[in-house]
């Protein structure tokens, strides 16, 4: 058994059994290695950032990991801003990335590059396999070190040679360290925070946004007059009728200090104190109040779940009911097409189960209200702020779940960074309803040229932030990567389509012209 072979059957032991692929000469093996072993699904990428995206929309809905394969250093660097991305959300990726043969890299070949460097940023774990007889333990390691809570990125790079020479056959799954479970110091301190006086704010993210802790956060409000709110963006927030309903830190920073103007107490679950995306001349970076007080309950590597049923405990509200979300979904919009129609739009249509890939930037600022009552469903944001992540995301949810409806909400210019995720959907017959929010410029940014101060913008300022001459077809574009698509310019067609869209088994794009 080579060592590409035996890194195959390592990850697969690991129960690492998705690989996000795009790959070239150095990587030969480990795909020839594909075929050999059973139990690996294999996902073609047509660019680095499709793959890594789709990895971490895979390991937000399955729970582990899968593997990347990239091509050295170059290929890394593709996929830099989706790891960027999943870093932040801590998501679980193995990165596998091909390298020259270790007596091939002195010579300096065209694509010898420093793929350690290229990694160290966006991975907590690095390692450059020595030998075909490392490679499988080397694999495992990396597949814990994955897994390590909050979930981690690993990269391991694999030189060709020993991918092709003799391996010692799989090596064992190693050990995933534990959640640390929360001290019993943190849980009295937020009790006696919460059962005083002052208003005191629940703030909350990760594993804590499931519909467990959720209910456990909705009745210790319910006891203690609290309130519970997530983060502005989440890796995977679970919501929908009959469950406890949070609304996010709005992304406006005037917003958001309106919205958290009256704590006096934050209590962090697994969240970080609020912080702005930018600095803008004259606001504040920090978007609590001054003098409100800062608490941890639980940070990320640590165990909401356990730390929110202790609270819970401590102040007798175990027994205590949380108010959940009442089954409402809005009236069929009718009038003009707005952002205020298209989310009753989604509200009125999102099916059961499904699982929403936001990217959809100023349209969708208001998309939470009017879907809250929708049937239950898990809502996926970009936590890193790198655009070009909702299809990919969306592809490799619909991976991890192939009996769910993916609905990918996209605005039209970050659908372009990574749109060669629709051939993906296409390929594999993925079940992603995309809506693409053609209002044909970087909207946002012309919001921020003002918050910025930038005043008086001319021509060749506005035409950076312009996407129409020409438009974008994405009609077009999308049917030439095999995905069926039509454009709608009313809210009635809107609907009509996006029904279609849903109903339709595989990949499905709207382009929705606002
Ligand atoms: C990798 C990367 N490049 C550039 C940006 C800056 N940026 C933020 S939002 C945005 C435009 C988003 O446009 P679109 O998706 O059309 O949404 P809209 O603003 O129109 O709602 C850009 C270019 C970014 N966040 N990430
Ligand atoms: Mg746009």
């Amino acid at each position: 058994m080579n060592g590409a072979e035996s890194l195959v059957r390592t990850l697969v032991a690991s129960g690492v059994d998705v690989c996000f692929a795009n790959p070239g000469t150095s990587e030969m093996h480990f795909v020839a290695a594909l075929d050999k072993v059973d139990g690996m699904r294999c996902h073609l990428g047509l660019f680095e950032g499709v793959v890594t995206g789709a990895a971490d929309g895979y390991a937000r809905m399955a729970d582990k990991p899968a593997a990347t394969l990239l091509h050295l250093g170059p290929g890394l660097g593709n996929g830099l801003a989706n790891l960027h991305n999943a870093r932040k959300a801590n998501t679980p990726i193995v990165n596998v990335v091909g390298e020259h043969a270790t007596y091939h890299i002195e010579h300096d070949a065209p694509l010898t590059a420093d793929i350690e460097g290229i990694a160290w940023p966006v991975s907590h774990w690095v390692r450059t396999s020595m030998s075909a007889k490392a490679v499988a333990r080397d694999g495992a390691e990396a597949v814990a070190a994955a897994m390590t809570p909050p979930g981690q990125i690993a990269t391991l790079v694999l030189p060709a040679n020993t991918a092709w020479e003799a391996s010692e056959g799989q090596a064992t799954p190693q050990p995933v360290p534990e959640r640390a479970q929360v001290d019993g110091d943190a849980v009295r301190r937020s009790a006696e925070i919460l059962r005083g006086t002052g208003q005191t704010l629940l703030l909350l993210t990760g594993h804590a946004l499931r519909e467990l802790p959720l209910e456990l956060a909705g009745r210790i409000a319910a006891k203690t007059g609290a309130k519970v709110m997530a983060q502005g963006s989440n890796a995977r927030l679970q919501r929908g009728a009959g469950r406890v309903p949070v609304n996010r830190i709005p992304f406006p920073v005037d917003q958001a200090l309106e919205v958290l103007k009256g704590f006096q107490h934050i209590v962090l679950v697994g969240a970080k104190a609020p912080v702005a995306f930018f600095a803008y001349p004259g606001k504040p970076s920090l978007l609590y109040p001054e003098g409100c007080e800062i608490h941890a309950l639980s940070t990320l590597e640590e165990d909401s779940v356990h730390a929110l049923e202790w609270l819970a405990d401590e102040l007798g509200a175990t027994g205590t009911e949380a108010s959940v979300q009442r089954a409402e979904r809005p009236a069929r919009p009718t009038g003009a097409l707005t952002k205020d129609s298209i989310a009753a739009a989604l509200g009125a249509l999102l099916p059961e189960d499904a699982i929403v890939a936001d990217e959809s930037v100023t349209t969708g600022r208001g998309f939470y209200p009017l879907t809250a009552g929708a049937p239950p469903h898990c809502w996926l944001n970009n936590m890193g702020g790198s655009i070009g992540l909702g299809m990919p995301l969306a592809t490799g949810a619909a991976v991890a779940c192939p009996d769910r409806k993916v609905v990918c909400l996209e605005g039209d210019g970050s659908g372009m960074y990574t749109l060669q995720a629709l051939w993906t959907q296409a390929r594999d017959g993925l079940d992603v309803t995309t809506v693409v929010f053609a209002n044909r410029t970087y909207e946002i940014l012309k919001g921020e040229l003002a918050n910025v101060g930038a005043s008086n913008p001319g021509r060749k300022a506005l035409d950076m932030l312009e996407l129409g001459r020409p438009d974008l077809d994405w009609v077009a574009m999308s049917r030439g990567m095999g995905v069926s698509a039509e454009r709608v310019e009313n809210v009635d067609d809107f609907q009509t389509a996006l029904a279609r869209g849903l109903a339709e088994p595989g990949p499905y794009l709207v382009e929705v012209v606002v």
